[in-house]
């Protein structure tokens, strides 16, 4: 018999971060895997997202960095208030990919203070394991595979990477196109219902592929949800297709 993927609840008890755990509680009770990312550039359009997408998601991911009237009360203040009123949390997508001191600053300095506000952060592990250690106060994602086309992210560079996200502490998940294992939450993007790609090197699968074949614990949707006409009916086209898919693969 084919061995079968674990449930959220089963992954509960091996996943022992603080965000993972509280991200799977998120999942049973919302019966959501769906992450809504926010590629908007004006805190208006962010917040509004947020409204429309809230009831359905787990985490709102964002980059912060494409807001041009980024205020740290303005934005991040409202923003912190929809995801206690809906209960998702906020997944910075920041991608850091420098040495340790480095990160350290653009974590918890600059005009973002990333440190003050996220949930989780999304980070290569290009230089290495000690490089992870600055994000103590929160979870780390950490980019093993990306969805693009011509991504340098083969095998190898693969299993290395998941060998970094497995030993460190900070780490709890990882982004991929590939199975990762059961200790690690995957994150899949390059999740969309109607589109293949797009025409600067993005690939698509659906949210099937992601579930029976990657056995994913949760997908990333951008433009498949925040480009619709009606956000929150494709929040929620998404949010079922998803939970259908996790259901179908148990
Ligand atoms: P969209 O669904 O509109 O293609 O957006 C995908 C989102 O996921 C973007 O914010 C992108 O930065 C992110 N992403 C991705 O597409 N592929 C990866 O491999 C890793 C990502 O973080």
């Amino acid at each position: 018999e084919e061995e079968k993927r674990i449930s959220y609840e089963e992954k509960l008890e091996i996943c022992d971060h603080s965000v993972a755990q509280k991200l799977l509680e998120i999942a049973s009770e919302k019966k959501s895997n769906l992450i809504v990312s926010a590629d908007v550039t004006t805190t208006q359009e962010l917040l509004d997202l947020a409204e429309k997408v809230g009831p359905h998601i787990v985490a709102l991911k964002t980059h912060m960095d494409i807001i041009m009237d980024f205020d740290p009360d303005g934005t991040i203040l409202p923003l912190k208030d929809l995801a206690t009123k809906y209960n998702f949390l906020l997944m910075e997508d920041r991608k850091f990919a420098d040495i340790g001191n480095t990160q350290e600053l653009q974590f918890a300095y600059g005009i973002y203070k990333i440190s003050n506000w996220a949930d989780f952060v999304t980070a290569q592990v290009i230089a290495g394991y000690e490089s992870l250690d600055c994000f103590r106060n929160v979870g780390v994602v950490a980019i093993l595979g990306m969805s693009s086309k011509g991504t340098l992210t083969d095998s190898d560079y693969r299993e290395a990477a998941t060998k970094i996200a497995l030993s460190h502490p900070n780490v709890f998940g990882g982004v991929s196109q590939n199975k990762t294992p059961n200790e690690l939450l995957l994150f899949t993007p390059g999740i969309n219902l109607a589109e293949a790609g797009d025409d600067k090197g993005q690939q698509y699968n659906t949210p099937q592929h992601a579930f029976e074949q990657l056995e994913t614990d949760f997908i990333i949707v951008g433009r498949g949800i925040y480009k619709s006409e009606d956000a929150e009916k494709a929040a929620l086209s998404y949010k079922i297709a998803g939970w259908n898919a996790y259901e179908a693969s148990l």
